[in-house]
């Protein structure tokens, strides 16, 4: 390799760590102190009209795409050509990457709400650029002995396997450089998508807030109203999309006459309710504790689909959510007056990110899978035999309404109890139909009817408890619940797999 192709590699090498560097320090002195954000900023704001409406005629929604690979591609340009100067004129490329370093801070300052510290990732970026090009740049003459006399001691450095080593040095460098830009970026983003969130102002629903009625809360068993920090969480993603609601945007589309798309603003201004509904995981095993409980805000998805116009034979409505996940829920069940909803608050506060902040779907009945999607951007109407949500072709059932089931939450497997009374309670759930029983078996004995604690609604699980004359021994407990359609609960044990769990919950507990 030629020694001036190592040296423009090394030059784009110094700027992709100036870069990184800068995005990671960023995560400290703010997004918009980064140098690509900032210069990009500064560019946006100053670009000619005509030059604007031009890009966003060429590229779309990819003008921001497009203005950062142009960025890109000139800094790439640029940076090789400060290495290939560096060759000969060290100080002219010290120079050319000040430069850069002042270009990015001046961009920097200039942008809103911009305190001193803004100058840093560029500052700081431009030292580590000038370090790293310094460093390769040993690795340079070594590849054609020839003239470069200046540059006998660098020969002298690396020596034979010359190519290897700079080869190894460059994959360092970029392979850091990389690291650093994404986690700093990944950081950045984060922290701006929680600023927003706490920016949020939650409209009211209408009507009166939902009441929790006394006595819906058993001792012993999980708090009725799960807190969100407590609230499970089931996604396929690693790590949480971040949306910002103010580039957030909603398509409802495919088989309807009126294609509607929704930004964050519209979604807030639409009609508002507030109810409590229970959310369960088709992955929750018997016992389990993949379900909870939560005062839902959103805007019913019923009238939103009025206002879109299915057509006939639209039997699936998909929702996607940014990251491209998919579920698929019966266009029949979102329309028959349930309280679906989309969601945009979460026991009073808006979703938490990882419960799909900005907005998410909520439909009392279903399986999550098949319903709840997070971080929602698409709802398209079409058929069930056309399109295969993400669970469906890994061996989960399309059609997932949720299994009538029930737990054991006190006394704990295992647990041990004095003689006496021993009060047994838990939870069981049938949302939409609602529970009507609960039932208690200790050993073989007969089953025995459970106290019921009132319900929210019949979307909501309901507590039960019966208080256990306990003989010393071990003992096995088991639970079934039965359903307002009159069906109890099979004991025929299944797997979550393929469309939720059935089988009764058991704990054993020693009494002395
Ligand atoms: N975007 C997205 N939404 C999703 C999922 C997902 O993987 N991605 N998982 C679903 C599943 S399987 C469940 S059970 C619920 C869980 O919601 P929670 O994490 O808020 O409890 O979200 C649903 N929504
Ligand atoms: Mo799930």
């Amino acid at each position: 390799m030629r020694a001036s192709i190592r040296a423009g590699l090394s030059g784009v090498a110094a700027a992709a760590v100036a870069i990184g560097a800068a995005e990671l320090v960023a995560v400290l002195t703010g997004a918009l102190s980064a140098p690509l954000v900032a210069v990009g900023g500064v560019v946006v704001d100053h670009v000619p009209a005509p030059v604007k409406d031009f890009g966003i005629q060429v590229f779309g929604v990819h003008d921001k795409t497009a203005l950062l690979v142009g960025t890109g591609v000139l800094l790439a340009g640029y940076a090789w050509a400060v290495g290939v100067l560096a060759r000969h004129r060290w100080p002219l490329a010290i120079i050319g990457i000040g430069l850069f370093g002042a270009v990015g801070a001046g961009a920097a300052i200039t942008r809103a709400g911009a305190g001193p510290a803004a100058v840093l990732p560029s500052l700081i970026g431009a030292v580590l650029a000038v370090l790293v090009l310094s460093h390769l740049r040993r690795g340079w003459e070594t590849a054609e002995p020839g003239p470069a006399e200046e540059n006998a001691g660098a020969r002298d450095a690396y020596g034979e396997g010359s190519r290897r080593r700079f080869l190894r040095d460059l994959g360092i460098v970029a392979a850091v450089a990389a690291a650093g830009g994404v986690v700093g970026r990944m950081l950045t983003s984060r922290r701006a998508v929680d600023a927003a969130r706490q920016a949020v102002a939650l409209p009211v629903a209408a009507g009166p807030p939902p009441v929790v009625p006394a006595g819906a809360q058993v001792s012993g068993a999980v708090p009725y109203v799960t807190p969100n920090s407590e609230f499970y969480r089931i996604d396929t993603t690693l790590v949480s999309p971040q949306v910002d609601p103010a580039e957030w945007e909603l398509r409802i589309h495919g088989m309807v006459r009126n294609p509607i798309t929704l930004t964050w603003d519209d979604v807030l201004r639409r009609p508002m309710v507030e109810r409590y509904v229970t959310l369960a995981c088709v992955s929750n095993e018997v016992g389990g504790d993949l379900i909870g409980n939560a005062l839902w805000l959103g805007t019913p998805i019923k009238d939103l689909l009025d206002e879109a116009d299915p057509l006939p034979g639209a039997d699936q409505v998909v929702q996607r959510s940014v990251d491209g996940w998919t579920c698929g829920a019966p266009t029949s069940v979102l329309r028959d007056g349930r309280d679906a909803l989309l969601a945009v608050g979460m026991n009073g506060e808006p979703l938490p990110v990882a419960h799909g902040f900005p907005v998410r779907m909520i439909v009392p009945g279903l399986y999550g899978y098949v319903s709840a999607c997070k971080w929602i951007t698409e709802i398209e109407l079409t058929r069930f035999a056309d399109f295969d949500a993400y669970w469906v072709p890994r061996g989960w059932s399309a059609l997932a309404p949720v299994k009538t089931q029930s737990r054991i939450d006190t006394p704990r497997k295992g647990a041990s109890r004095r003689a006496g009374p021993v009060t047994v309670a838990g939870v069981a759930w049938a949302q939409h139909r609602g529970i009507a029983k609960v039932e208690v078996q200790v050993d073989d004995g007969p089953w025995q009817e459970a106290a019921l604690a009132p319900a929210v609604s019949s979307d909501t699980w309901r507590q039960w408890s019966l208080t256990w004359p306990a003989s010393a021994g071990r003992h096995t407990l088991r639970v079934r619940a039965t359903d307002l359609d009159g069906v109890t609960q099979t004991a025929d044990r299944a797997a979550p797999d393929p469309d939720g769990a059935t089988g009764w919950h058991a704990v054993t507990v020693d009494i002395d």
